[in-house]
């Protein structure tokens, strides 16, 4: 593909489905088990901390029983191959990308091996529980909280993602419902760049009719086969 320089990737929860990693809203999905408003809100951490908390240990606590799968595997290949510019930015919370060996991973909606202070405001790298309220590295007051973006909060590092889409030649959308904003808006905004669009997802999204192409499919087979068209 010589007329692709840069490229901007939005990979979501459905890229680390085959690694065992719950989705939000396929059947079965977290939200079939937890109410949004309960665990996913700055209201719901105010009204029970411990159910948070708890929440968030859980998944955490996940993390250590799963490895990446073909799908991030083949994304960390593109990023150490691909010449132009990458951005990987992913609403997952998990640490796949980079255990793939994924350099350029911007985690626009936090990350579960992170800790937020809510004394000091101190992001730090984080790996255990947080239930038995732990003291800040930073601060040393028992005011963790996970380090993720809950609904109304705003995401992280929006001004880099939108100069990335400005420079971007090609976006690609991995693995996502396009049910939540602002990243289910990212398709049109490159749209309107005149970005050239495709989605690989395992079934048509919200979303869809927006990319100039999409594929249907598991990540763990689509991507492989996507980033070996894209690297000849
Ligand atoms: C904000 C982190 C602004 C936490 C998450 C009305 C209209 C428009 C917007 C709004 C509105 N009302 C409220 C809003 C804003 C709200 C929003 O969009 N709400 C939605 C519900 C309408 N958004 C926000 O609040 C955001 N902040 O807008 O701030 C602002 C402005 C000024 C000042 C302050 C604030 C913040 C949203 C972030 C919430 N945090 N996650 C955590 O992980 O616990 S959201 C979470 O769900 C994900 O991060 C992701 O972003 C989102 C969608 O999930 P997906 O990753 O897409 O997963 P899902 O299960 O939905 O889909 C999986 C897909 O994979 C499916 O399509 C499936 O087919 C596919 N799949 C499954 N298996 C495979 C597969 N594909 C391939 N292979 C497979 N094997």
């Amino acid at each position: 593909m010589a007329d692709i320089r840069n490229i901007v990737i939005l990979t979501g929860a459905g890229i680390s489905a085959e690694s065992g990693i719950d989705t939000f809203r396929d059947a079965g999905g977290l939200w079939e088990r937890h109410r949004v408003e309960d665990v996913a809100t700055p209201e719901g951490f105010v009204r029970d901390p411990e159910l948070v908390l708890n929440f968030y240990d859980m998944r955490r606590g996940a993390l250590a029983k799963v490895e990446p799968n073909a799908a991030h595997e083949a994304l960390a290949r593109l990023d150490r191959q691909w010449p132009g510019e990458l951005l990987i930015v992913t609403q997952n919370v998990d640490d796949l990308h980079e255990r793939a060996g994924a350099k350029r991973v911007l985690h626009m909606h936090g990350e579960l091996k992170s800790a937020l202070c809510t004394s000091c405001e101190t992001r730090s790298r984080w790996d255990g529980p947080m239930r038995d309220r732990p003291a800040c590295p930073a601060c040393d007051a028992p005011s963790l909280r996970p380090d993720v973006v809950w609904f109304g909060e705003m995401p992280y590092e929006m001004d880099r993602i939108y100069a990335a889409l400005r420079e971007a030649d090609l976006f690609v959308s991995i693995g996502t419902s396009g049910a939540v904003y602002p990243a289910a808006g990212f398709v049109r905004d490159a749209r309107e760049l005149g970005v050239r669009t495709l989605e690989l997802n395992l079934e048509r999204s919200e979303g869809s009719h927006w990319f100039d192409e999409s594929r249907q499919g598991l990540a763990g087979e689509l991507v492989p086969q996507w980033v070996e068209e894209i690297l000849l």
